[in-house]
């Protein structure tokens, strides 16, 4: 079953009756592209197959209900929220996701009358593939549908404002400081491609990404850790770079070009030097990667993959010594290019694989994992898939 048809399962069983919608929204891989967006920068997600669904059904009363279909096949249900006195800091856990973006609706005029929401979804969760942004998306696109605002309708806001509602929703709801890669993957990905997105700009380009026809392979590998330091370790890595940019008197570090780096660094805080490098080579690391894309050229993004990973290793050190592992073990045994994906301090990595290799590659990594006595990672193929929609 799909996550659509558990979700609208879960709903007729609870609600005694079909729903009115059912949305789903994606998780995603970003292929590069690391800690750039909240510098105004490059990145270059593509959507997974993995979905989150929202089955809905409009109330008249205000309230809002959701329960989700945890991975126990069991339904956990959250109390029931008045829409209108939803404030931020409650609830908290899974449900501060679907109650922030009810609020970040609320807050930006959007009618909302109530709702019962069911949640059924896939999307690896605490493995940095953003199902926590799948989830808000999903329920974004559902609530908007129940005020005669979604995609396709007419007053629609555009994928655009619903990625920053569902921002702020991360932001100042559920006290996330998280930039727009997510949402935007989640809402404008699209099968068999992977989506250049300029977050200053906001200009989107659906680049054609289908490794397959190289026989090639991205595999994810899902460390299944996530270190307790990962929340802190965003934030001050995100006010080191907002804090560089004011330094230099740059809007933000996306206004540093590479060629500079010389004779700004020096005029830096030691400490802030080495974010300021990795976010200025990271955006030219996007640049080129789309640029062999276009060319059709993806065994050449390897050693771009592998630039990405040493930077954040060693420049913005948020790598941790599972992903390494992942990493090392990887490239050791015949990927192309290999790196962390994500927030860091945990969640996963991607490797890109000869097609033939790939099961040879997944054992070497099982068997280091086994050998170094940790947990098992969790391994599969990634493909570039749909964004967000509505399923019935
Ligand atoms: C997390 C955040 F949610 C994104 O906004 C982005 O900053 C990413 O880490 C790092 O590139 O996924």
């Amino acid at each position: 079953m799909t996550s659509a048809e558990r979700a609208a399962a879960a709903f007729a069983e609870e609600h005694g009756g079909a729903a009115d919608a059912v949305w789903s929204a994606p998780g995603r891989v970003n292929l590069i592209g690391e800690h750039t967006d909240y510098n105004d920068g490059f990145v270059l997600p593509f959507a997974l197959p993995h979905r989150t669904a929202v089955a809905i059904r409009p109330r008249t009363d205000g309230l809002l209900s959701t329960a989700t279909y945890g991975s126990d096949g069991r339904l956990h249900r959250s109390p029931e929220t008045s829409i209108d006195e939803l404030r931020p800091g409650s609830p908290t856990g899974w449900a501060a996701y679907p109650a922030g973006v009810a609020w970040a609706l609320r807050e930006a005029g959007f009618a909302l009358g109530g709702a019962d929401l069911v949640i059924a979804g896939d999307v690896p969760t605490g493995a940095g593939l953003s199902s926590s942004h799948a989830l808000e998306c999903a329920t974004a696109l559902a609530l908007l549908d129940t005020a005669h605002a979604a995609p396709g309708q007419p007053g629609a806001p555009s994928l655009g404002e619903i990625a920053r509602l569902v921002q702020r929703a991360e932001n100042d709801f559920a006290g996330a400081p998280t930039g727009l890669l997510d949402q935007t993957a989640s809402l404008a990905c699209t099968e068999a491609h992977a989506l250049f997105f300029d977050v200053r700009s906001g200009d989107a380009e659906q680049i054609p990404f289908d490794p397959l026809s190289a026989g090639l392979e991205l595999l994810v590998i899902d460390t299944r850790v996530k270190h307790s330091h990962s929340e802190s370790g965003y934030g001050e890595r995100r006010r080191g770079c907002e804090r560089a940019a004011e330094l230099l008197g740059r809007k933000a570090l996306r206004d540093v070009t590479a060629a500079e780096l010389p004779t700004v660094l020096p005029q830096l805080p030691e400490e802030l030097r080495p974010l300021v490098r990795h976010v200025v080579t990271e955006n030219d690391r996007v640049l080129a990667t789309v640029d062999e894309l276009r060319a059709g050229r993806y065994a050449e993004i390897g050693p771009l993959l592998n630039g990405s990973h040493v930077s954040l290793r060693d420049d913005y050190r948020i790598s941790c010594p599972e992903l390494d592992l992942a990493v090392d073990t990887a490239l050791a045994t015949g990927a192309l290019g290999s790196r962390m994906i994500g927030g860091g301090f945990g969640g996963s990595a991607i490797a890109l694989v000869p097609v033939a290799d790939r099961p040879r590659i997944e054992q070497a990594v099982l068997d280091a994992f086994a050998q170094a006595h940790l947990t098992e990672p969790r391994l599969f193929t990634a493909v570039p898939s749909a964004g967000a929609g509505r399923d019935r």
